[in-house]
């Protein structure tokens, strides 16, 4: 037994199992990344992209839900694009969101090859030409394979989407969407009260 100077023996006894108990949380605590499984996976055609798909794994975060986040190109990796996306319902994943911008084939291409949904989010890249390219390329999926396109950029709606998939099969995850729409509401709510407050010579209310 190691002596904490200056503590008598019984009050040593317990604090070595304090820091004992210390020592393997924070190792718990580093490893949870790892114990944790991906239930959505995010991946985008560049990390070009990243600046709107963080809005997607924002959202996978507030609603504590586990999630991964990758760069895939159907174009310049497309091996690796079919194994991920062969694999994906095996490893657990629900819910795939898969940006990309221009001639945006990777959510159709995973969609493709996959049982999973597949929420897609046209992004307006540097290489768009106004953004139509990537919303056509994504929405209009022929019969059979169909990609839930969101907005230009909509990455949040995404992700508030891909957790509404998971919550139709977990009770605690519904709850807190119906917190969350309920706290857009009293949003609107508060916009009333303060716009009640601008006075206009003809506004009315
Ligand atoms: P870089 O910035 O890497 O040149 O990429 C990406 O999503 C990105 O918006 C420019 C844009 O190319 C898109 N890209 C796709 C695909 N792979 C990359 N649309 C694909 O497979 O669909």
């Amino acid at each position: 037994m190691y002596q904490i100077f200056p503590f008598p023996f019984f009050v040593q006894t317990k604090l070595s199992w304090y820091i004992c108990a210390i020592f393997y949380l924070s190792i718990l605590d580093l490893h949870k990344n790892f114990l944790m499984e991906a239930k959505v996976s995010i991946i985008m055609g560049s990390t070009s992209d990243l600046p709107i798909m963080e809005k997607a794994a924002n959202v996978l975060n507030e609603f504590c839900i586990p999630f991964e986040m990758n760069a895939l190109s159907a174009h310049r990796t497309p091996q690796q694009a079919m194994d991920f996306a062969r694999g994906a319902h095996g490893r657990g994943i629900r819910a795939i969101i898969a940006g990309a911008g221009g001639a945006a084939h990777l959510p159709g291409v995973i969609a493709a090859l996959t049982p999973l949904p597949v929420i897609g989010v046209p992004v307006k890249a540097s290489i768009s030409i106004d953004g139509w390219d990537s919303i056509l390329s994504i929405l209009q999926m022929p019969p059979g394979i169909p990609v839930a396109t969101v907005g230009l950029d909509g990455a949040q709606n995404a992700g508030i989407l891909a957790a509404q998939i998971l919550a139709t099969a977990n009770e605690n995850l519904m709850k807190r969407i119906i917190e969350y729409k309920s706290n857009l509401a009293k949003k609107i709510v508060q916009a009333n009260r303060e716009l009640a407050s601008v006075k206009y010579e003809y506004k009315t209310n």
